[in-house]
């Protein structure tokens, strides 16, 4: 962990260039068949007629510059139908249904080791990613994905507390701010905590001082008496549109993810405009990192595309583009040097860890024990 803390450290204040360029080249394998364009492999190796007309991509929402689907709708005819969720949990509950139809999905690392264990994922074939190479080597082969057999890194994150400075000018430093009713009745339906079973349980053990991965019986009742004690005040739990709310000040301070922030902070394209009030924080109890990654389902109708798709986002200028508009951190070394000097600075300024902030900092690991963390989250829910 040491290694990808320095590793990352360097890539985010040094940001060292590296190679970049990239149109897709790899030999077009057998994988499928589409319904598509018709033609044959050209020069950058696709093979034209083994594409679908269609590929469903199942996301995050806010999740991918609207931009860089008409890019590949235009490059390669493809249309990606993009469908949205905002937990893990609700994913997987599709998924594991089957027959979703749906080509790929962006599990984060504790529910990738889920998806394997369950059989949802089909293996990668790396040799139709030739942009696999653009990718941190440090950001591969994760405790979630030993070889990456299974998946790549999309983006990566970290969760704490994205607040209004007007609301809070002398900062915030203590997940106190967001969970001691004292300090919380004066906001009074005007913040949100994540509506997901592992960050919000995690948030309220990193605050007592335990790992958020800790399933110990009397941590977790002590988490319940602070949710239950909080919930009064909020105003929902909510992984949707928290940066939409944020930035129209509706709520003063939420519990979010780095790249939600961002976009408050700075608008999302023509969605909304962004609020230069907007600070992130990872609180000095410690917060969550995490790191969301392509997956191409089992079931898959459209295996062959899915792996054209995921070579396209893996170009430099793609994934720099989309890494600017989302507000995520990037796994790509050679995006690294393409994004701007002011998105750069908003890193600096907290919207990215820094090597105080990976101190605290602290990855979901998924175990026999953590279905403790579903029944509470259904029972905190249904209070
Ligand atoms: N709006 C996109 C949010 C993606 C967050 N995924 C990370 C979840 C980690 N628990």
């Amino acid at each position: 962990m040491q290694m990808l803390r320095s590793v990352l450290l360097v890539m985010l204040l040094v940001l060292t260039a590296c190679g970049g360029g990239g149109a897709a080249t790899s030999p077009g394998n057998e994988y499928g068949t589409g319904g598509g364009d018709s033609g044959s492999t050209t020069t950058d190796g696709v093979d034209r007629s083994k594409l679908a007309s269609k590929l469903y991509f199942y996301n995050w929402s806010d999740y991918i510059d609207p931009a860089i689907l008409e890019q590949f709708k235009a490059e390669y005819g493809v249309e990606v139908v993009v469908d949205t969720y905002d937990s893990n949990e609700d994913m997987l509950a599709k998924i594991r249904a089957g027959n979703s139809g749906y080509d790929i999905v962006v599990p984060s690392d504790y529910a990738v080791q889920i998806m394997i264990a369950e059989g949802l994922a089909v293996p990668i074939d790396k040799s139709l990613l030739s942009n696999i190479v653009h990718l941190d080597p440090n950001l591969l082969d994760q405790y979630f994905d030993k070889g990456n057999v299974y998946s790549v890194p999309y983006m990566y994150g970290i969760t704490g507390i994205a607040y209004n400075t007007k609301f809070f000018p002398n900062g915030i430093d203590s997940w106190a701010a967001i969970f001691e009713p004292d300090q919380i009745a004066q906001f009074a339906g005007k913040f949100s905590m994540l509506d997901d079973a592992r960050e919000t349980p995690g948030a309220a053990l990193r605050y007592i001082g335990q790992s958020l991965n800790s399933t110990d019986p009397a941590a977790l009742a002590r988490v319940k008496e602070i949710l239950l004690a909080q919930k009064p005040y909020l105003a929902a739990y909510n992984s949707s549109d928290v940066n939409r709310k944020l930035a129209s000040e509706e709520y003063v301070m939420a519990h979010a993810w780095s790249g939600t922030a961002m976009q408050a902070r700075n608008g999302l394209g023509d969605e909304f405009s962004g609020n230069p009030n907007i600070a992130f924080v990872i609180p000095k109890e410690g917060g969550m990192i995490w790191m969301d990654n392509l997956v191409i389902l089992k079931d898959s109708p459209n295996a062959y595309t899915a792996h054209v798709f995921l070579n396209f986002l893996m170009r430099p200028a793609v994934s720099a583009q989309n890494t600017e508009y989302i507000g995520y951190l990037t796994p790509n070394k050679d995006a690294l040097e393409l994004i701007s000097p002011e998105v750069r600075e908003l890193y600096a300024q907290g919207f990215a860890p820094d090597e105080a902030m990976y101190q605290r900092l602290e990855w979901a690991v998924r175990n026999e024990g953590t279905t403790a963390f579903d029944d509470l989250w259904t029972e905190i829910k249904s209070r």
